[in-house]
């Protein structure tokens, strides 16, 4: 265990390793007691250091050291040292081979951080310093070596024998015992180390890249799960055709491996060649996983495949990197799925999560830069900050470059960079570099926190017909950054006449060419552009498909919100009005008397959506989803949880009864037929009659009710089955919803994708996820504490979904996680930060519920032994 206080690190503080590793030569033993690690590391002094005697200093955590030998001669123990964790042999010569064997105990390992068990199953995750828990080794990402691995193991238990690379060797040993040696030609981090023992099936396929080289796929998982590999292997298949064709990438190895493990603590790992995910992520039937699986899964399944030349190929030189890859790459695995579905509903969902989760963490104690100047623990640091925010920083980069000069820069970055650990800064470079233009302000991105805001103001002058729009920036202090410089940001906008037709935009003194949509380029804090030539007052489409990460301030009436959600020809910003309008509407009912009126042009705006057979029904899908309680949270100051969720109740009661006739039609009109298809129109059908069910069901209508019913028995797939489950659930009829419940249970209980989503349904639902009730779930048999999906469905949900619920009134919800968080924290510290997050923004709250908040986050810091992951949000958080 971490014994050591905490301790900040600093990227300032960056040094280039004083030794390399060339190559490593690494023996598993695996036994059900315990592993031995036998590792052979060729090391030489790196020239680049200018230390030509500092000792040789390697990471450890949680080993137990059976011997350590400097070319084949053992070290007596006096010969070394261990600092805290860290294996120090000082005096060694420039060049030597390290040979040290170590014992660890997978079985126990409840951090799932290294070599641990799952399912009876032995697997890895070594980022981002997992490795350092199998063996000691220098476990920084710009130490990159060559691998060969040989795994021994029971024959029977563990046919399965897995690592990065090629398998070059095979064969029996005695007592029941095999071994297979795995090499892998490429030099990589540690981090991207992987293996796999287990009695798994194997379920091939193939693929022919470009050149011509052929690639065995293979899929490994469970014998249970042999019937839900085909959707993760299509999706790779249409990832690796698309790098190709999009970035001209190209896969290196022969064979590509996916393996699924039930107990895994984030959604997947880009291991090389040997890529390792979470059940939940990448196991799909048409009967057990939703719509919005099947779309995460094909996103996560390309994701970690892009990782191969964005992360592996082109690596971090150290964790202060970390958006290098992972801005990168979801920016990357965003564009796949635009392409492969629509566009626009995409770009809605990235937005979503950015503007209700990132914005939250940016206005929060743990915000931190795109590229941070310190962090105590890097575990922490895979945030949507790094991840989602990291990718509209390369998508703004997209946008100022265009796509053809954005390609250049992207290929000259990988062909400067292949086979190094670089920065965020080289790749603005590369950039830079392709295009020629000057992205050094545009570096501030990296470097400052927060979401800018943007106010704009406009005026429109008759006699003249030009049209001047003012935009100000201003960011945001975040904690330690006070006082930010603007940014560069692409601002695409266009105009609408009375008609809803795009107008011409003619910037004065621009010159360019005449076009209906322009982007803008910011750089001061304060701009006016004019534009000239504006026939009419013009209703302004500002930030089109979203394209800078900022918050818009414009004083939109509600007859222009409804305008623009009729006529605007971006579709993003079709959508956005619709939500300014309905966050506006639920707004000014947050505290207001049963009696106040509900705007009733709000219902009418949804009837026109839902009548207009013409309509892009993705987007009318989306349209008609309501701003999440957490959404409209983070817009709020000071904001009050139970009165904002009376409010939004009411506005859902208000359109359900108004527009009652309507959704039935709806719900008929997209009644499924045929075959089971994924298409973006058959998504949006399902999409749009679930909604329609839950919005009746949630006036207690009983004509609704047997549809539902109806639905939940009849489905052929889980996104109507659960549908129908989700609005029973969420509607008064109790008898009901604990029927539905029992059946699906009983249906599905073998399955446990589908019973995370059994628990997830009812903690995130406030029938039947108050504190009692999650409490009761906690104890149902299928809930394990040791299973990182169960704990999030559960815990996760009631804290991050169950909002009227979590923050009850009596801090019993605070309490309650406060108590979840010290329980975990023992066994799995990761998993135990990520829960703390609901709490960290007490500040933000109405001081009712900021000061029980608070109260609960001293409740965890007082806690005795905790992980240095805790340790950071926690203290994070109550800091002055
Ligand atoms: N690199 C992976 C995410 C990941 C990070 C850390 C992990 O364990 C602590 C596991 C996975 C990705 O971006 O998919
Ligand atoms: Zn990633």
């Amino acid at each position: 265990m971490r014994t050591s206080q905490p301790q900040t690190i600093f990227l300032k503080d960056y040094r280039v390793p004083t030794f390399l590793v060339d190559h490593v030569d690494l023996r598993f033993e695996l036994f059900e007691e315990g592993a031995r690690v036998h590792s052979v590391l060729s090391l030489r002094r790196n020239p680049d250091s200018g230390d030509s005697q500092g000792a040789l200093e390697l990471d450890g955590d949680s080993l137990k050291l059976e011997s350590v030998a400097l070319d084949g001669s053992d070290l007596a123990p006096g010969k070394y040292d261990h600092r805290g964790e860290t294996l120090v042999i000082p005096g060694v010569p420039d060049a030597f081979e390290l040979t040290v064997v170590t014992w660890i105990e997978p079985q126990n390992n409840t951090r799932l951080e290294g070599l641990y068990k799952s399912s009876g199953m032995f697997c890895t995750q070594c980022e981002a310093e997992g490795f350092r828990c199998i063996t000691y080794f220098p476990d920084r990402p710009d130490v990159m070596a060559r691998f060969r691995t040989r795994i021994e193991a029971d024959r029977n238990a563990y046919p399965v024998l897995l690592s990065n690379g090629n398998d070059v060797d095979r064969g029996d040993l005695d007592d029941g015992r095999h071994f297979v040696t795995w090499e892998d030609p490429f030099p990589k981090p540690c981090y991207l180390f992987a293996l796999v023992a287990g009695d798994l099936v194997e379920k091939r396929d193939s693929f022919t890249t470009v050149s011509g080289r052929d690639i065995d796929l293979r899929m490994y998982v469970e014998p249970r799960n042999a019937e839900k590999c085909d959707y993760a292997l299509d999706a790779l298949k249409r990832s690796m055709r698309w790098d190709e064709e999009v970035y001209g990438r190209e896969y290196d190895l022969d064979i590509f491996m996916i393996v699924a493990v039930d107990d895994f603590n984030m959604g997947a790992m880009e291991n090389k060649g040997l890529n390792i995910f979470n059940s939940s992520c990448v196991l799909a039937s048409q009967d057990t996983a939703t719509d919005l699986a099947f779309q995460r899964i094909e996103a996560i399944v390309a994701h970690e495949y892009f990782h191969n030349w964005s992360g592996n190929r082109v690596t971090c030189r150290d964790w202060f990197q970390l958006s290098l890859k992972e801005g990168f790459t979801v920016f990357r695995d965003s564009q796949f799925s635009s392409d492969m579905g629509s566009p626009t509903v995409k770009r809605i969902e990235d937005v979503t999560l950015l503007r209700t989760a990132q914005f939250a963490e940016d206005g929060g104690p743990m915000a931190h830069p795109v590229r941070p100047a310190s962090y105590m623990e890097i575990s922490n640091f895979y945030t949507l900050t790094i991840y989602e925010k990291g990718a509209e920083v390369v998508r703004m980069i997209h946008t100022l470059l265009g796509a053809e000069l954005f390609r250049k820069g992207s290929d000259l970055y990988f062909q400067r960079h292949d086979g190094q650990a670089v920065t965020t800064d080289d790749f603005v470079t590369a950039m830079e570099d392709a295009s020629g233009r000057d992205l050094s302000q545009f570096r501030l991105w990296y470097e400052q926190a927060g979401t800018p805001v943007l106010n704009v103001s406009d005026q429109y002058d008759e006699a003249s017909k030009t049209y001047r729009l003012t935009i100000e920036q201003r960011i945001p202090d975040t904690p330690g950054q006070q006082g930010k410089k603007p940014q560069h940001i692409p601002f695409a906008l266009g105009l609408l006449d009375s008609s809803g037709q795009d107008m011409p935009l003619e910037l004065a003194g621009g010159g360019g060419e005449i076009t209906t949509e322009k982007v803008l380029e910011l750089t001061g804090a304060s701009q006016t552009f004019e534009f000239n030539g504006v026939a009419e007052r013009p209703v302004p489409s500002l930030l089109r498909h979203f394209s800078a990460p900022v918050r818009v301030v414009y004083p939109w009436t509600r007859e222009q919100l409804m305008f623009l959600m009729s006529h605007d020809s971006d579709g993003f910003n079709r959508w956005d009005a619709g939500q300014r309008l309905a966050v506006d509407v639920i707004g000014s009912l947050v505290g207001a008397d049963e009696q106040a009126v509900i705007e009733p042009r709000l219902a009418q705006a949804y009837r026109q959506l839902l009548c207009d057979e013409s309509l892009d029904q993705a987007l009318v899908a989306k349209m008609m989803q309501l701003p999440s309680e957490a959404y409209l949270i983070e817009l709020t100051d000071s904001p009050d949880v139970q009165t904002i969720h009376r409010a939004r109740e009411r506005v859902l009661t208000h359109l359900a009864t108004e527009l009652r006739e309507d959704l039935l039609e709806v719900y008929r009109r997209h009644s499924a037929e045929g075959a089971y298809g994924l298409s973006p129109t058959e998504v949006a059908g399902r999409s749009l009659r679930n909604t329609a069910l839950a919005w009746l069901l949630h006036i207690n209508d009983s004509q609704a009710r047997d549809l539902a019913q109806a639905q939940f028995a009849d489905a052929d797939n889980m996104t109507d089955r659960l549908g129908a489950l989700r609005a029973l659930v969420n509607s008064g009829f109790v008898q009901e919803r604990e029927q539905a419940l029992d059946a699906f249970y009983q249906q599905f209980s073998g399955d446990p994708q589908v019973v995370e989503q059994w628990f997830s349904v009812q903690a995130s639902s406030p029938t039947t996820g108050d504190l009692e009730q999650i409490r009761q779930l906690m104890t149902h048999p299928a809930f394990e504490w040791k299973n990182p999906n169960k704990v999030r469905s559960v815990i996760g949900a009631f804290a991050g979904a169950n909002l009227a619920s979590f923050h009850a009134a009596d801090g019993s919800g605070y309490r309650f996680l406060a108590e979840q968080v010290c329980r975990l924290d023992d066994s799995n510290p990761q998993i135990a930060a990520r829960l703390v997050s609901p709490l960290t923004r007490w500040r933000k709250f109405a001081p009712a519920y900021g000061e029980q908040m608070q109260k609960a986050l001293e409740q965890i810091r007082d806690k005795k032994g905790l992980s240095r992951d805790v340790y950071e949000v926690v203290h994070k958080s109550l800091a002055p």
